[in-house]
């Protein structure tokens, strides 16, 4: 059994080594190879198996993903007084320790911003000391492109389902409305926490992602673990030119649950600090969220009430992370 404790000291949950084993590496992450046409049937198997793959062959350019990521290694190395002038998340902005309104915290700092408002990217080039040009410029260049990958993705997903129009999932990221988020994770060393009888930290806690789907690159370091069907956390190797992709709580209800959205976390290392970058795709506000009646086999009826996006966002983002959000909006309190 996982222990969490919280240190006095700075209220951050720790996992207690001594009472759990530690999960072992998970080396049968799906693979997709985007290039390959058989790629649509894995990518269902997968998402019905996981709610969790990993995508090679991307046309993600390196390019893009190396000038973001030096970009915000600059931002987070820059002094703490900097950083907090880039703050408060509210939700968007940069955040330190808190995570969300409902009190979660972690050993993380991060900036989470919307893709589709107009953003303050002034904040963050002034702690930089650059043109905001620069940076809404690596922004984009690297959200634009994950966005097209994220589409390929659905739109196969659909193919895979046989789904018509093939579009269903992916126009819902398209639409200049959608309501997307990006974020870009620090996960610091963790400190010398032997006096806690500990080897990690809890970088973020357990969750479920609320949107459609969620696209992930880190660095090279460890650290994410996702929650299999059997319930024991598998740690992901880490792998800096792969992107992870995991089904979101909308997915699972446009799919009436066929798909399942993976409860996922990290854990920090007292060794190396990671460094993530998740698109998190999303509909527009309006958008009802509802299975869709194409996948719904002869009496099957949803397993939801009825719904738009604006709803689920607005109690998701009162919830605490942990939290099984889809549960209110069950018909039957199934999952
Ligand atoms: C999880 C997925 C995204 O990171 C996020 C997170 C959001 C936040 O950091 O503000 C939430 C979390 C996420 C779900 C529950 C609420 C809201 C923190 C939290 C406790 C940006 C999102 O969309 O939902």
């Amino acid at each position: 059994m996982v222990v969490l404790t919280e240190p006095d000291n700075d209220h951050l949950p720790i996992i207690n080594n001594n009472s759990c084993k530690s999960p072992s590496f998970f080396n049968d992450i799906p693979v997709i190879d985007l290039s390959k046409p058989d790629s649509k049937n894995l990518i269902v198997k997968a998402c019905e198996e996981f709610g969790f793959f990993k995508v090679v062959n991307h046309d993600v350019p390196m390019e893009f993903i190396s000038k973001l990521e030096s970009e915000a290694i600059k931002f987070f190395s820059s002094p703490l007084s900097e950083k907090l002038k880039a703050g408060p998340a509210d939700p968007f902005g940069y955040g330190n320790k808190q995570i969300g309104q409902s009190g979660d915290i972690g050993w993380v700092e991060y900036i989470l911003l919307s893709t589709n408002s107009e953003f303050n990217y002034q904040k963050f080039a002034s702690v930089l000391g650059v043109n905001p040009e620069n940076i809404r410029a690596a922004v984009n260049d690297y959200v634009t492109a994950v966005k097209r990958m994220s589409c390929e993705i659905l739109e196969k997903l659909a193919e895979g389902l046989k789904i018509h129009p093939t579009n269903v999932f992916s126009k819902l990221l398209m639409d200049e409305k959608s309501d997307s988020v990006f974020r870009l994770n620090h996960y610091p060393q963790c400190p010398d926490i032997q006096e806690f009888n500990a080897k990690n930290l809890i970088g973020f806690g357990e969750h479920t992602d609320p949107q459609i789907i969620s696209v992930l690159r880190s660095n090279n370091t460890s650290g994410l673990q996702i929650l299999l069907k059997n319930g024991n956390w598998f740690s992901v190797p880490p792998d800096q030119s792969s992107f992870f992709v995991n089904v979101g709580d909308s997915l699972q209800v446009m799919t009436n649950g066929r798909f399942k959205s993976v409860k996922h976390r990290v854990l920090t290392n007292s060794v190396k600090s990671r460094l993530s970058m998740i698109y998190f795709g999303g509909p527009p506000l309006s958008e009802k969220i509802a299975p869709l009646p194409s996948l719904m086999e002869g009496e099957e009826s949803s397993l939801y009430k009825e719904f738009t996006w604006f709803e689920y966002k607005k109690s998701a983002f009162k919830s605490r992370l942990a939290e099984n959000r889809l549960t209110l909006f069950e018909k039957f309190g199934t999952s």
